[in-house]
């Protein structure tokens, strides 16, 4: 049985991994055909973000029949040849389950919709509040988060875009619901679970206005989560014993967390928390230009490094998924160190104590794609924030600044494959365009040289697998307000991890902090991202992005 704890999980979206069947449109038979391409790089688990009926909105978080594919993705039989060309290359499947809305096209809703009280009680009606929204609270993806239903002269709660409407989790009869959808795919052989949003499930008793906020603190990690939590576990994964589950935390607590992934709490095997990718956030809005602040960062992680596992909790780790900016636009070097930044960052991260997640692309260094016109953008939530902005008065130009950088649709472009037109991912016309560097950055390229950051992050990937200090070691983080260089150290019975990473386009000197002795200890270089990095770290120079894992015994 696989040791998550030694594993490292591949995000797909299917969407823009590979087009088998020249629609312009990602598919499963898509991925089936590049499973060898993942053996290759090694990884455990393959991810992949929702690929059921979907009207699309928000790209297929917005679902209208889970146990259905759409047709755009393929059929029920490419998914399960998929799932067995991937175990027979010792990969396992993991499915993404959307349970705090569903698509306002799900058959639920459009029963709700016709009045059946039933289906109704499903979703969270409620009634005006004098002339005004029951509450003020805000959709996530811009504007209020209750919709106008005229026919029943009420509201319903929508915390993302207007077409996915809120499931009620307090009615009995949609948690059998949801317990019946995981055990169905359970039941086709799918070996993990990422859980969307899970932790905005559980809704207050009493809705009341935010004067304060958007609203997210009544309902984030909300009053009933960990029961819910502990039900669904019980009633569908917790039943095997070989099945892994990590929960998508918005806004969350590092005390929650620890709950919802403290193995004798039984409820999820990981989190994913957001709070280090939000220190390019200026007083917390997304949709502002700010250089990330490193230190903020170091600290961010390290606190999640160490209090997880005081607790007992196990993080997921990572930089990317299909929501955030490319990682070496973002806190690396998109141009002239590229490819040393790239690897920098994937040592950071994967040296880490947790279970690393890798999306589509990262292994290859792809990039923000920076779409000069707004018409080239997808993404509901990008769209809307025009909107939203222009109507603000917002200077257009300074809008589509802002949308280069934070966009979602920048980890959504096909993936590059080789320097064939669209790179190789589609023969067709892509849905959205491929970034103007495909002809550089590419996998059939990383795949011939073997300093490639491909290469990197399989190394990365065998080392885990290799030496416990990394997946069992715990964490220290040294030279904490150094404001070039992330240090740290792991540790674990007599073996140790010392690991340097310098952040930044110019040279910095590395010294051992006073007092860390570690003159008993024999060492070597594990991985580095320079060809002659130096053997000894008492005292070093650090070149651009240069990062060096040292082993100690
Ligand atoms: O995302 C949850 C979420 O709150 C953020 O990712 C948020 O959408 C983003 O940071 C806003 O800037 C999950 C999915 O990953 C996302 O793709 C879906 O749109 C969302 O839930 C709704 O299902």
């Amino acid at each position: 049985m696989k040791d998550f704890k030694k594993s490292v999980v591949y995000q797909i979206y299917p969407k823009s991994f590979n087009d088998s069947n020249k629609d312009g449109f990602g598919d499963l038979k898509g991925v089936t055909q590049r499973l060898d391409y993942l053996k290759e790089l090694g990884v455990d688990y393959i991810w992949l973000t929702p690929f059921y009926i979907s009207p699309q909105r928000d790209n297929g978080y917005d679902v209208a029949d889970y146990k259905n594919i759409d047709p755009r993705f393929g059929t029920m039989e490419d998914f399960e040849e998929m799932v067995r060309e991937a175990k027979s290359r010792g990969i396992d499947v993991m499915l993404d389950m959307v349970f705090n809305h569903t698509s306002t096209e799900h058959e639920w809703f459009k029963k709700a919709m016709d009045g059946d009280e039933k289906y109704k009680n499903y979703y969270i009606f409620k009634k005006a509040k004098g002339d005004k929204e029951p509450t003020n609270w805000e959709s996530k993806f811009g504007g209020s988060a209750w919709q106008y239903v005229e026919k029943f002269d009420e509201y319903y709660l929508h915390l993302f875009d207007v077409t996915q409407a809120d499931l009620d989790w307090k009615n009995e009869e949609v948690k059998k619901e949801v317990f019946d959808i995981v055990n169905f795919w359970i039941e086709k052989g799918v070996k993990g679970f990422r859980l969307d949003v899970i932790n905005l499930i559980s809704k207050p008793d009493v809705y009341e206005d935010d004067h304060i906020g958007d609203g997210r603190r009544f309902y984030t990690d909300g009053p009933n989560i960990h029961e819910y939590l502990k039900e669904l576990n019980i009633e569908t994964f917790g039943k095997h014993d070989d099945i892994i589950t990590v929960g998508e935390m918005s806004s969350t607590t590092i005390d929650n967390c620890i709950k919802y992934s403290n193995q004798k709490e039984e409820e999820l095997s990981m989190v994913f928390n957001f709070h280090h990718l939000k220190v390019d956030y200026e007083n917390g809005d997304k949709w502002t230009l700010m250089d990330f602040d490193f230190l903020k960062l170091k600290d961010l992680l390290s606190t999640w490094q160490v209090e997880m596992e005081k607790g007992g909790g196990w993080n997921a780790l990572f930089w990317c998924n299909h929501d955030q900016p490319r990682i070496v636009s973002r806190f690396g070097d998109d141009g002239v160190y590229h490819k040393e930044s790239a690897k920098m960052l994937g040592t950071t991260i994967h040296m880490m104590r947790g279970t690393p997640y890798i999306y589509q692309g990262e292994e290859i260094g792809m990039t923000n794609p920076k779409f000069d016109e707004i018409h080239k953008y997808k993404d509901v939530e990008s769209l809307n924030m025009f909107n939203i902005k222009s109507e603000e008065g917002m200077d257009e130009k300074y809008i589509m600044d802002i949308i280069k950088s934070k966009s979602r649709d920048n980890s959504r472009t096909p993936m590059q494959w080789n320097d064939k037109e669209h790179g190789g991912f589609t023969e067709g016309e892509p849905w959205i365009s491929v970034a103007s560097n495909y002809k550089k950055i590419n996998v059939e390229k990383e795949l011939e040289n073997k300093n490639s950051i491909f290469n990197h992050y399989k190394k990365l990937v065998g080392l885990r697998k290799e030496y416990d200090v990394i997946a069992y070691g715990n964490y220290e983080l040294i030279l904490d307000d150094h404001k070039e260089i992330f240090a740290y150290m792991r540790n674990y019975n007599n073996e140790k991890l010392l690991v340097i990473n310098n952040f930044y386009g110019e040279d910095t000197e590395f010294s051992l902090p006073e007092g860390l002795n570690l003159s008993e200890y024999e060492s070597k270089i594990l991985i580095s991202n320079y060809e002659d990095s130096n053997e000894k770290f008492e005292k070093i120079n650090l070149r651009p992005y240069e990062s060096i894992v040292y082993y100690l015994v």
